[in-house]
């Protein structure tokens, strides 16, 4: 037998006026027990106004923008057990109305707040009404604030997502969000799945099966601001993400003797004052490194599957810091280039790089990436390898060492290096043997230009 019920915005903790930000069916619409009708979207949250019973939709009562709060009419459905074909059971002996109330108690919960009704007090029973035409069922109650609220209920997202997320049985509380105000968008969860898929599942052993990540309300601890991540920070986000998770690197450091060199370089950028080009230390470390690519081809290399690719041209990727996050353009062919033409280029490219006027070839083709944080301070730290590369030369701020020459302690210019390298490719010992090359030829400066 038929009913006429009314579903109304169930208890959603203290919130009040919540916006309507999807309005999910349309009257004549056929739903089951928990299709979402509504979604509300809290300071905190989303949440799915779902159906309390299968049945067909005569009425809806909102619209998009309508701001509402509990007791909230949002829909009349036409209840009946076979409307939608999971209805109760006759034989259950259990009307609509039951059904509907014994959710409250069940394990089965509304959309998107799964876990908030375990937490949720138990609530006084729905109104039962077999003989009124119209009975008022509200749906068990949505806390997003609630202590044992999920990341997947927390996560903002519309209700076309969540159901695509649903299907493919994918928690929303690990899907990284790109879209606006952090909302999950269709593409997230298709990366996400590929992501599972490629690092071979989820919970099997072989892949990453991590913790949600934390969600805290930092405002309970002191004021906070919220701004957006730069659109480059969210990119190379994800690049830095994949290459510290999915490389085995290690980071070996060591020291070169620059005293002369930087000497040299003063020297030069003195005689040369007036021809508008500045020798960088930046200049000299991309000419040692591809010097040192040459002498250990597989620094020059990629793993592309169960092979090792190993190039023969040589394109060295600088990490540049601009405003909006950090680039990494590209000098092509340094070994046909001079100290000189590499200074005037890696200029070039660096102040396009802070005009965020840099072109997509010029940040492509790289086999090595030297990282200088130099000019700024420091005395290591560990670059992350910047896949398909095999790796990363990070230099720190040189600095005057008292160093023992065999017979005196003697002040010399000492720049700290640190070398990350994938171990899948490079060992200890081969990584070694490229730092203390590049040291070589970094200490004497005939050796570079030669
Ligand atoms: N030790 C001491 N001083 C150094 C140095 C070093 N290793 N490297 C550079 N310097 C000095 C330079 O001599 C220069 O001083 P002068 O003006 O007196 O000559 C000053 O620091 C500034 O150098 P620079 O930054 O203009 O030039 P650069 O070629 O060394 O660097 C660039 C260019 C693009 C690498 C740099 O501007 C930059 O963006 N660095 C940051 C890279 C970065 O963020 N890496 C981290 C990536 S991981 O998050």
């Amino acid at each position: 037998m038929s009913q006429v019920i009314e579903v109304k915005v169930p208890d959603i903790g203290n919130y009040t006026n919540v916006p309507v930000i999807d309005v999910c069916v349309q009257p004549g619409d056929a739903v089951k027990i928990d299709s979402p009708l509504v979604t509300l979207e809290s300071e905190k949250a989303t949440m799915d106004v779902p159906s309390p019973a299968a049945g067909i939709v005569r009425e809806i009562k909102v619209k998009l923008g309508d701001r509402i709060s509990e007791g909230h009419v949002v829909a009349v459905i036409e209840s009946s057990a076979s409307a939608a074909g999971d209805g109760p059971s006759p034989s259950a002996g259990n009307s609509t109305a039951e059904r509907a109330r014994s959710l409250d108690a069940s394990p089965s919960q509304p959309t998107g707040a799964r876990s908030a009704q375990a937490a949720a007090p138990a609530r006084p029973e729905a109104p039962r009404s077999t003989s009124a035409p119209t009975s008022s069922l509200s749906v068990p109650p949505l806390y997003p604030g609630g202590s044992a609220f999920t990341l997947g209920a927390h996560a903002h997202a519309s209700p076309s997502v969540r159901f695509y997320a649903r299907e493919l049985g994918v928690d929303m509380g690990k899907v990284r969000p790109t879209g606006p105000k952090d909302r999950i968008l269709k593409e997230d969860v298709t990366v996400f799945v590929k992501s599972v898929m490629s690092s071979g599942g989820g919970s099997g052993g072989t892949g990453l099966d991590l913790l949600p990540w934390p969600r805290i309300d930092f405002q309970k601890f002191g004021p906070v601001e919220t701004k957006p991540l730069s659109k480059i920070k969210k990119i190379s986000g994800q690049n830095l993400l994949r290459n510290w998770v999915m490389i085995p690197a290690v980071t070996y450091h060591d020291e070169a003797d620059i005293t002369e060199l930087e000497a040299f370089r003063v020297e030069m950028n003195k005689e040369n004052e007036n021809s508008g080009v500045k020798i960088t230390m930046l200049s000299f470390l991309l000419k040692a490194c591809e010097i040192a690519l040459k002498k250990y081809p597989e620094f020059n290399s990629s793993i592309d599957g169960e092979n090792l690719v190993l190039k023969h041209y040589y394109h060295i990727g600088f990490a540049a810091d601009t405003p909006q996050g950090l680039v990494v353009p590209v000098v092509k062919n340094v070994d046909q280039k001079s100290i000189s033409e590499i200074a005037t280029e890696a200029g070039a490219l660096a102040k396009k790089a802070r005009d965020g006027k840099l072109t997509p070839a010029e940040m492509s083709g790289a086999c090595f990436t030297v990282s200088s944080l130099g000019g700024i301070g420091g005395t290591a730290f560990s670059p992350i390898v910047n896949a398909p590369e095999v790796a990363i030369l990070g230099v720190s701020k040189s600095a005057m060492k008292p160093v023992w020459n065999g017979k005196e302690f003697a002040p010399r210019l000492i720049l700290p290096m640190s070398l990350s390298a994938d171990h899948r490719v490079i060992d200890g010992a081969l990584a070694t043997h490229f730092n203390v090359f590049v040291a070589q030829l970094l200490s004497d400066v005939r050796r570079l230009v030669l």
